[in-house]
């Protein structure tokens, strides 16, 4: 943050004004409240291609009639350790909070239960969905298909979503292990972000129009696409979150919705998946103290850091002093929350 009219935000403010933005365009008091904490949670740990960049986006998606704010999610019991969801059109989150208590329980009693929601909106960055889970001493996984824009290995067309993964763990005497990644080589919100600063991407991200390869992220978001991490292994990544977030729960694939009749409508409607497991089930009493040894092992080796790390020392900074907007930011979410 190096504009010298920056705020300082906390976070219940910011929660606070995000909500006003929410319910401002359309979405119930329970709803904005999910998703206020979701986005200014992303802003405060610095996760920025997530955070409050998205909320012209929210609000462009809800005023196009393309994404029901006020959706009632409808939660299923169908077995001992499958929880379903039809979120109604509605975003992903308010599903996800009205499933999470029957999820818990079929964890306890069966040591691992999934969670399949469809008919859903996610905008969000994936790590609010599953920190959480380790927190309270359980694994947890999660995968979330969105808009066709990435290519596969050696493809001509978009088909994939930038599907990304998450996945945390209990860890001892340390925050949880969370990652927390795009199967595509970048996220198209970075993308997006590089266009507006006007940056080029490092080589091997994305496609223009023709199929050619280019650094220019303007290009890449006018007709061109996105590639897969890691060439023909993060194209198999994308497939499974694919048919774990679609063909599994019931929602539809990244290429499959139509929001052509929605002008402005930005926000994916897919589908997630859920699996989460209790480690006490495994039999080893010391599962996260073995977790922190791998953790220390991995960093002893010379990695620099963990996954995570860096969104923990942004967030003990917010905490401490507030979370950094520019003005121009702040005065664009005044905006959004007035008209
Ligand atoms: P990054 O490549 O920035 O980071 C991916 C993971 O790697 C993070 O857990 C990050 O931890 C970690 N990491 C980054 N650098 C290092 C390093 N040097 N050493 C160790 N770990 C590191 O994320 P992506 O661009 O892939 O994704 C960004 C966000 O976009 C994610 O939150 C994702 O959920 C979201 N997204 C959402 C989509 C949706 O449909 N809703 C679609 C695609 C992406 P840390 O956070 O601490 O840097
Ligand atoms: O950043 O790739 C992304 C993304 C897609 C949907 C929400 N975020």
């Amino acid at each position: 943050m190096t504009d010298a009219a920056a705020v300082h935000l906390a976070y219940a403010d910011l929660v606070s004004l995000l909500e006003r933005i929410f319910v401002r365009h359309g979405v119930s008091d329970h709803n904005a409240k999910i998703l206020a904490k979701n986005c200014a949670g992303c802003e405060r740990d610095g996760s920025l291609s997530h955070g409050i960049f998205r909320m012209a986006g929210y609000v462009s998606s809800l005023d196009s009639g393309w994404v029901d704010g006020k959706a009632v999610p409808e939660v299923e019991d169908v077995g001992p350790a499958f929880v379903r969801v039809d979120a109604k059109g509605g975003f992903t989150q308010p599903a996800f909070f009205a499933a999470r208590p029957l999820l818990i329980e079929k964890v306890k009693a069966n040591g691992v239960a999934v969670l399949a929601i469809r008919r859903s909106h996610h905008f969000s960055a994936l790590w609010p969905d599953v920190e959480p889970f380790a927190e309270d001493g359980f694994v947890a996984l999660s995968v979330v298909n969105s808009m066709a824009c990435v290519v596969p290995h050696g493809g001509k067309k978009a088909v994939f979503g930038t599907n990304p993964v998450a996945f945390a763990s209990p860890r001892a005497g340390a925050a949880p292990f969370v990652f927390d990644q795009a199967s595509s080589a970048i996220a198209h919100g970075d993308v997006q972000i590089a266009a507006r600063a006007g940056h080029d991407l490092k080589p091997g991200m994305g496609v223009d129009r023709d199929g050619q390869p280019t650094n220019d992220p303007k290009e890449i978001l006018d007709g061109g696409a996105l590639l897969p991490f890691g060439g023909h292994k993060g194209n198999s990544i994308a497939l499974m979150v694919e048919i774990l977030s679609a063909a599994l729960t019931g929602g539809y694939f990244s290429g499959e919705f139509d929001w052509s009749g929605h002008k402005g409508a930005q926000t994916p409607f897919t589908g997630q998946f859920f699996i989460v497991i209790d480690p006490a089930r495994g039999g080893n009493d010391v599962f996260a103290e073995r977790v922190a040894g791998i953790c220390d092992l991995v960093l002893e080796a010379g990695q620099e850091r963990l996954p995570g790390d860096r969104r923990h020392v942004i967030r003990a900074k917010a905490e401490k002093d507030g979370i950094p907007l520019s003005a121009e930011s702040y005065g664009k979410l005044k905006a959004l929350a007035a008209g």
